[in-house]
């Protein structure tokens, strides 16, 4: 059935800060929402706001063809879902999990009679219904369910569908935040380096984030390019016997500054493996596939 942006009612299951964030964007835009929480209390002010609170997950579920599930980890879906009769719901599975999790979790649901779709939130609450924020969601498994509800889907946040394997969306998740976490790392050690000296860290900041505004995008897309092509010589601004030669004057600088390496000097090892086993000619691609082994 196509549902109307307007009416269609929705279930939500978990009402932590994104969980709370979700059900008052659905309530905004003239939802109909019916909430479960484990601990009751929090669902006291979305009550007052306007949503049902069901007395447990159960009757949350029964609800509603649509179950948006927002929980802490698989283990509390599992928790939450045990024993509840999903025949003939939509479950879109909100909760940050491995790709082996949402994989396994859509086996379960779908087993169980319903439709199941996994998502991944590129979005911290504030951002949540809020649209100049840029916050979305990658979306896998179902492509029927993702159609019929797109609309609802695209209230709280961006929708973005990357295939019909439930674990691409967890996939896709937990690969755009480990680069973030690669990023902070060397933002931590850049700001590490200039600590102990008479330089302002808000002044060095625009002069940071711009060079990693301005690096990101070629890398990332050149890597991918020599990645499909399987040719890591395509391009190359800076190759590998160049760079890898640069390396300690990285890594004096640090001692220098009484700085530790140990964020940066695993990426260095690793440039240095390549070079003695590949081509100096090459990108830093080949990189990835040592962490392949
Ligand atoms: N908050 C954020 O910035 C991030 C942004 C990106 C996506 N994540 C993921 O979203 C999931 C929910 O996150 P959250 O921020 O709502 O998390 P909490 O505020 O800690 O709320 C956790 C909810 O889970 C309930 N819960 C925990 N264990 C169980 C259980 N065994 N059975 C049933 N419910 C459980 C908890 O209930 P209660 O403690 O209030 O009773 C909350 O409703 C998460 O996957 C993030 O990684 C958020």
């Amino acid at each position: 059935t196509a549902h109307t942006n307007a009416k269609t009612p929705v279930t939500l299951l978990g009402l932590g800060a994104m969980g709370t964030a979700l059900a008052r964007a659905w309530l905004a835009a003239g939802h109909p929402l019916t909430v479960w929480n484990r601990t009751a209390a929090r669902a006291e002010a979305l009550a007052a706001e306007g949503a049902t609170v069901a007395p447990d997950a159960a009757a949350a579920v029964a609800a509603n063809d649509l179950v948006i599930v927002c929980l802490l980890d698989d283990a509390s879906v599992g928790a939450a879902l045990d024993g509840v009769d999903l025949t003939g719901k939509d479950v879109v599975d909100l909760t940050t999990t491995t790709p082996a999790q949402a994989r396994a979790r859509a086996a379960s649901v779908t087993s169980r009679g319903a439709r199941h779709l996994d998502g991944g939130i590129m979005a911290v609450p504030p951002m949540i219904g809020v649209p100049e924020a840029g916050g979305y969601v990658f979306y896998s498994g179902s492509p029927e369910l993702f159609e019929t509800y797109r609309h609802v889907l695209a209230v709280p946040a961006g929708t973005r569908f990357v295939g019909s394997d439930p674990g691409h969306a967890a996939l896709h998740d937990v690969a755009l935040l480990s680069a973030m976490y690669g990023m902070f790392a060397g933002v931590a050690h850049a700001f590490a380096l200039i600590r102990k000296e008479d330089v302002d860290p808000v002044a060095f900041a625009p002069l940071l984030s711009e060079w990693i505004s301005a690096m990101a995008g070629p890398h990332v897309t050149r890597t991918a390019d020599q990645l499909k092509s399987g040719d890591y010589t395509t391009n190359v601004v800076s190759n590998l016997g160049m760079q890898t030669a640069g390396t300690p004057t990285f890594l004096s600088t640090a001692r220098g500054q009484g700085v530790s390496p140990e964020l940066l000097a695993p990426y260095f090892d690793l440039m240095r493996r390549r070079l003695a086993e590949g081509s100096p000619e090459e990108d830093l691609t080949g990189v990835v596939d040592l962490l392949l082994r």
